[in-house]
């Protein structure tokens, strides 16, 4: 008998992505289709990224995975989903060194190992959902040799988390919401390469560790059943402000991109208080956190920074470059001294905050 004790691998990273113009509610929660167009940037793959590896082996008995070494279940829909559309997808497959053959009928049949690692701590309450999704994919499809686009690739992604599909892509990234059905022109395109505006500095300050008490998927399902102000926003606010976004980004204007971010980020969490009962993602911290950049950019009579809040309470800021983002370390610095280093381990590992 022939033995079977190959394995083949390949291993990828993708970045998180922090969005500009906020991505909440779905028209189809199956599909993954929102209600609107979403712009984002992707981090730098040094900083908030998933690294994953992907493994087949005839000796494999069922698909299985591991987050952060720790064997998680692959038996939800969104995983399914993800599994499902790149096995249709996958090609033949030949190592000649190891004398492997995978033809593309074979896939079906062959089962997967996966580990994903984050280079940041997941309960942190920073998106992890979307460098993971995305990595998953773009793994796979490498390992399975899929001849997709990244906008292809960004439309599976976006069936295991929204923002997925925008982290296919490096730079300033748009998710168009599309029109089909089926959702296969809900993906992400490219606006600008990592290349084209690179003095921007992104600062995320961590204002809690604790993961969040309502997910972004239970939060916008509420949104979309109670809030009049999100449909508002959806139909007549972020369509005018996507294109104005889109100009911002072309031109590198900084201060119409800080503005129109500070707004998008205040309407989000407007809509959240919109929604019945009302979702509280921001606190205390942040509100000071706002109030110190809406009073640093008033008395500057131009826009030095721009804030913007996820569905959690910690802050992304964004500054036009390393000189201002020095001057934004500064400040909050003295607004929120560092703990007296008796204490620090405690805050780092997240069971005090600021
Ligand atoms: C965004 N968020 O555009 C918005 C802003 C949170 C606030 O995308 O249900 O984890 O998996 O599609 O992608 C978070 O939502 O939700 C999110 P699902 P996802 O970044």
């Amino acid at each position: 008998a022939e033995t079977q004790s190959w394995v083949l691998m390949a291993t990828a990273r993708a970045p998180t992505n922090i969005a500009v113009i906020k991505y909440w509610g779905k028209r189809d929660e199956a599909l993954i289709l929102p209600i609107n167009d979403s712009i984002s940037v992707t981090l730098d793959p040094d900083h908030l990224s998933a690294t994953t590896t992907v493994a087949v082996s005839p000796s494999f008995k069922q698909d299985r995975m591991w987050l952060n070494g720790k064997e998680i279940s692959l038996s939800g829909g969104r995983y399914q989903n993800c599994l499902r559309e790149i096995r249709k997808r996958a090609g033949d497959v030949e190592d000649e060194k190891k004398g492997i053959r995978i033809k593309k009928e074979d896939w079906e049949k062959m089962h997967l190992h996966i580990a994903s690692y984050n280079n940041f701590p997941t309960a942190a309450g920073l998106a992890s959902s979307a460098a993971g999704f995305a990595c998953l994919v773009f793994t796979l499809a490498k390992l399975m040799n899929v001849k997709e686009e990244h906008g292809d690739l960004s439309a599976i992604a976006r069936q295991g988390s929204g923002s997925a599909c925008r982290s296919m892509y490096g730079g300033f990234v748009k998710w168009t919401m599309g029109n089909d059905a089926d959702g296969s022109d809900s993906i992400a395109v490219q606006l600008a390469s990592n290349t084209h505006w690179d003095d921007l500095v992104i600062i995320i300050a961590v204002v809690s560790s604790k993961q969040k008490e309502t997910s972004s998927t239970t939060g916008m399902r509420e949104s979309v059943e109670t809030s009049p102000l999100l449909e508002y926003r959806a139909k007549t606010v972020v369509p005018n402000r996507v294109l104005q976004m889109e100009e911002a980004i072309k031109s590198r204007d900084f201060a119409s991109l800080a503005r129109l971010t500070c707004a998008d980020s205040n309407q989000f969490h407007a809509v959240c208080l919109d929604t019945s009962p009302p979702i509280f993602y921001m606190n205390d911290t942040s509100h000071r956190i706002i109030s110190l950049v809406e009073r640093w950019n008033r008395s500057e009579g131009s826009l030095q920074v721009a804030y913007t809040f996820d569905a959690g309470p910690n802050a992304v800021l964004i500054a036009p470059n390393r000189k201002v983002a020095g001057l934004l370390l500064q400040r909050l610095l003295f607004q929120f001294p560092p703990p007296p280093e008796s204490e620090l381990a405690s805050y780092i590992l997240g069971d005090k905050s600021i």
